[in-house]
């Protein structure tokens, strides 16, 4: 770490390429892939066209993830989709996309990890009974806490976790795909015969896709935090090269495994397939599966949470959030006012929210910010022409992600518009906001002492000064 002439931190960057790739692998291996397989076999009713759609959702997330290598190396500063939505499309439209960011996406994202992890931790205590959902929200939260104490303490320590764990998540889903293979050995299945008779409409198509693309999501985190990433224009599109692919075929093998050994019957009465699949195949090891699913989705909490810090950050130093959340530890240079405050809002999401149901809402909302991202990648072409992009992808490329993501998004709004309104309309509750907190300069001097205040008091309670983002 290094001090400017301004006193003002600048951070040393401390991801290396192959901390990147965990944190690609490791954010998109959480919960989706021991869960998603029954929305997505519910929605097609067919073997072969839901393995179709697995590999369908994998190219298109690699699709977006190549798009996104150009804008991370066009934009190198940290925060992701808010900072492209910024550069292409201005402050408005990059504070909309923090906003839903700040209350929704992240809480809702980090709590139902978190949820799912302490289900999962909870499981071989509770074999044969439900568990209580009391003590499923305490292990929750302190999944949350504890993770983000360490985050707190360490950026070295956090990808250390990151990288622990994701290699603990291929373990996991390696193992399945080897008893899915010696299952075909000893069985003689016939779940693939049949393979494509099923239920194709187009929008529960589009929602099987949804499933398959939640299983996915995780594939831009890297871009959140590319300001901390060691030789970015190498690194970043390296680490998705080698990333989604890993992801992509590991997922497509595993749903190979589950057909493998379980009927569709089976496959769509199941709440969380991996355990079924256990049961019936891993014998007296089935205890291992609800361990496996509750390490990756720990490490899972942890890539949202890391990433979520620095977004906000970034964002702050924009000047659309309050100052406080750019501060980072003078030494151990983690963003602490961020992440307690992230932490802070998953924890009431966790305590008096239904996360499960609002990541319907707030999937539309995502999908389409990433969209616009992409989007904003093609204008920017037309409007930065001559700004160096060390990586420029061929133009048909965004053109077909876009084209199949509005597509995805759009369909089931035709037949039902709420969901979308609904999404439209919290992305806009951001309006009024930006126009009080961001556009409105001359505040009374009242409130700018109240900040000044907040901002000295976190600055000495977490031993915080800003980072330089410029000296990157
Ligand atoms: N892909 C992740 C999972 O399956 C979710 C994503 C939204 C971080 O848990």
């Amino acid at each position: 770490m290094g001090e400017d002439s301004n006193n003002k931190v600048v951070l040393e960057r401390k991801i290396t390429l192959w901390n990147g790739v965990g944190i690609i692998v490791g954010s998109i291996i959480g919960s989706g892939i021991f869960l998603s397989p029954a929305g997505v076999y519910t929605y097609t009713e067919s073997v072969g066209f839901s393995l179709v759609v697995w590999c369908l959702s994998g190219v298109l997330s690699t699709l977006g993830a190549l798009c996104y290598a150009e804008l991370g190396v066009l934009i190198t500063r940290s925060g992701g989709d808010y900072a492209y939505l910024l550069e292409a499309f201005g402050p408005l439209v990059g504070f909309l996309r923090l906003w839903i960011a700040l209350f929704i996406i992240r809480p809702t994202t980090q709590a139902i990890v978190a949820l799912t992890f302490a289900e999962y931790a909870a499981k071989p205590f509770f074999p044969n009974c439900v568990i209580p959902q009391d003590l499923i929200k305490l292990l929750g939260a302190i999944c949350l806490c504890l993770l983000t104490a360490i985050n707190c303490i360490s950026t070295k320590l956090s990808m250390k976790v990151q990288d622990i764990f994701t290699a603990g998540k291929l373990i996991a889903l390696i193992s399945i795909i080897a008893m899915g293979v010696y299952g075909m050995i000893i069985s003689d299945t016939n779940n693939f015969d049949d393979a494509w008779s099923g239920d194709y409409d187009a929008k529960k198509i589009c929602y099987a896709f949804m499933q398959g693309l939640f299983a996915f999501g995780g594939w831009n985190y890297l871009n959140f935090v590319t300001g901390e990433l060691q030789d970015p224009y190498k690194n970043l599109p390296r680490a998705i090269y080698i990333g989604m692919p890993i992801v992509t075929i590991i997922y497509c093998l595993t749903n190979l495994a589950y057909f493998a050994v379980l009927t569709g019957a089976e496959m769509k009465a199941s709440i969380a397939v991996a355990v079924t699949f256990g049961n019936k195949i891993f014998g007296s090891l089935a205890w291992l599966i609800p361990i496996f699913v509750a390490l990756s989705t720990f490490g899972g909490v942890n890539g949202v949470i890391f990433t979520s810090a620095r977004l906000f950050a970034t964002g702050a130093n924009e000047g659309h959030l309050p100052s406080f959340f750019a501060l980072f530890h003078v030494t151990k240079q983690t963003p602490i006012p961020s992440l307690i405050f992230s932490c802070l809002v998953s924890l009431i999401m966790i305590m008096f929210g239904n996360a499960f149901e609002l990541v319907n809402y707030f999937s539309q909302a995502l999908w389409l910010s990433i969209a616009a991202c992409v989007g904003g990648l093609i204008w920017m072409r037309k409007t930065k022409p001559d700004a160096p992009r060390p990586i420029k992808v061929n133009i048909i490329i965004p053109w077909i992600f876009l084209i199949i993501c509005l597509g995805l998004v759009l369909t089931p709004s035709f037949t039902e518009p709420m969901n979308l309104a609904i999404n439209i309309l919290i992305t806009l509750s951001g309006v009024p906001f930006y126009f009080l907190c961001v556009k409105w300069k001359n505040k009374p001097a009242a409130y700018k002492k109240v900040s000044k205040s907040v901002e000295k008091f976190c600055q000495i309670l977490f031993s915080s000064v800003f980072i330089d983002e410029e000296s990157h």
